[in-house]
């Protein structure tokens, strides 16, 4: 059997085959690069990869290239995706000339609620690759936002893969602009079924609006969670044909972001304090990504940790991170000359509250047989005063209505009563 032959063959078979395939792959690789080979081979060899699959293309540019390379450098948009197999997809395309706008969020919103519509792997990956090239451009991990007097911004908690949710907190709060910023605290993926339709939309948003945008990482922005609370299993049971896209994930979360600091006053942070006590603001903008939150003790702790009541550090009950007390926060606001932390990572009845001095929790994933509302906390960035909102559990429906702007939702919209479901929570709840 010819070279040519075993690498058709290896394509045929599809991607159960990837370990024979990059064998087959690397014999072909070295024989292109062989100094000996007529130009002919070469360019029959070139030819060659045509047939190879796309987890052999990828296995062998891993090969060719440092593995701290960036994830783009792995994939070829333009030829690595079968023609036939996109000619026949009749969902949103993102091709490489096209700038992505507010058309591309919409279409990929309705396409998504409407049609529960998968979009190709191939945007899928140019997406991640759109984002990975923003993110390796962050120096730290921590980002600071500088809010105008003029703007406010809305810091929504943990989203967990609750896509209609998503869909009412854009429609409650309006489209970024630049006097309505977004913070996302974090835990976009895992436990519920759209993880990575929220995931892809948020990226989506940060591309478009990247001074409007921002997003923290989570605990569960972390391939080895994910590995046990769904995010992988979905994956594979939406892009079943593709083992690359969940080390994609993985690698673009180690370069996002853990803190946020808003007007160098408010510390915004997924889980809590670390067990760290003389822990400056500087330290954490010194850490530069990639890293993963378990190499770090400092960085397990802001994405782990919980306030608890009484003061000090305690173990917590989670294995990883500590529970801090108030008198923790107190010192450390002092320290740094802050006013309060925000902060996501724990359900709350009434969506967002305070835990305790000085620090808040906002949780954005509501569970109505739980009777937990969705919450999110609007910060004015003339006074920096928080006031909590809170929004009942989107289905379908619903979401499906808002995006159609359908009277009934959007009429209610304007004056703060949401059909009923947005109240507006007094800033006492927040005190
Ligand atoms: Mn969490």
């Amino acid at each position: 059997m010819s070279k040519l032959q075993i690498l058709k063959d290896t394509a045929a078979s599809g991607p159960g085959q990837t370990e024979s395939g990059s064998k087959s792959a690397t014999s072909a690789t070295s024989l292109l690069s062989s100094a000996s080979a007529s130009p002919r081979t070469k360019r029959k060899y070139k030819e060659t990869l045509n047939f190879v699959s796309f987890h052999s293309k990828v296995n062998m540019r891993r090969k060719w290239r440092s593995k701290k390379s960036a994830f783009y450098k792995f994939v070829d948009l333009e030829s690595d995706f079968d023609s036939s197999e996109l000619n026949a997809y009749t969902g949103p395309r993102l091709e490489s000339t096209c700038v992505v706008d507010q058309g591309n969020i919409d279409e990929l919103q309705q396409f998504y609620v409407k049609q529960s519509g998968r979009l190709h792997r191939k945007y899928v990956y140019r997406i991640l690759i759109l984002a990975e090239q923003v993110y390796r451009t962050e120096s730290s991990l921590l980002l600071d936002v500088n809010l105008p007097a003029d703007a406010l911004i809305n810091i929504c908690g943990d989203i967990h893969g609750q896509l209609y949710d998503l869909i009412k907190i854009f429609k409650l709060q309006g489209p970024p602009s630049a006097t309505n910023y977004y913070l996302f605290n974090g835990d976009i993926v895992d436990k519920g079924q759209h993880s990575i339709e929220c995931l892809l939309l948020l990226l989506l948003y940060k591309l478009v609006y990247p001074q409007w945008v921002f997003i923290n990482r989570g605990n569960h922005e972390s391939a080895l969670v994910n590995v046990r609370h769904g995010f992988q299993k979905e994956l594979l049971q939406k892009y079943p044909q593709d083992l690359f896209l969940f080390e994609f994930f993985g690698e673009l979360f180690k370069w996002i972001p853990v803190a946020h600091l808003i007007n160098d006053k408010i510390f915004v942070i997924h889980g809590g304090l670390p067990d760290q006590p003389d822990l400056k603001i500087e330290d954490i903008r010194q850490k530069k990504p990639p890293i993963e939150a378990h190499e770090n003790e400092m960085i397990a702790g802001l994405l782990w940790s919980d306030p608890v009541l009484i003061n000090g550090i305690s173990p917590s009950t989670r294995g990883i991170g500590v529970f801090f007390g108030p008198d923790v926060t107190q010192s450390f606001l002092e320290r740094n000359d802050l006013k309060c932390i925000i902060r996501s990572h724990a359900e709350v009845k009434s969506g967002c509250g305070l835990s305790h001095a000085n620090c808040y929790t906002v949780f954005s994933a509501p569970f109505e047989e739980k009777g937990i509302m969705g919450g999110l906390i609007e910060l004015r960035g003339d006074t920096l005063n928080l006031q909590g909102n809170v929004f009942k559990a989107c289905g379908q429906e619903e979401a499906v209505a808002l995006l159609e702007g359908n009277a009934d939702y959007e009429g209610a919209a304007g004056d703060g009563n949401f059909n009923g479901s947005k109240r507006q929570v007094t800033e006492n709840l927040l005190q």
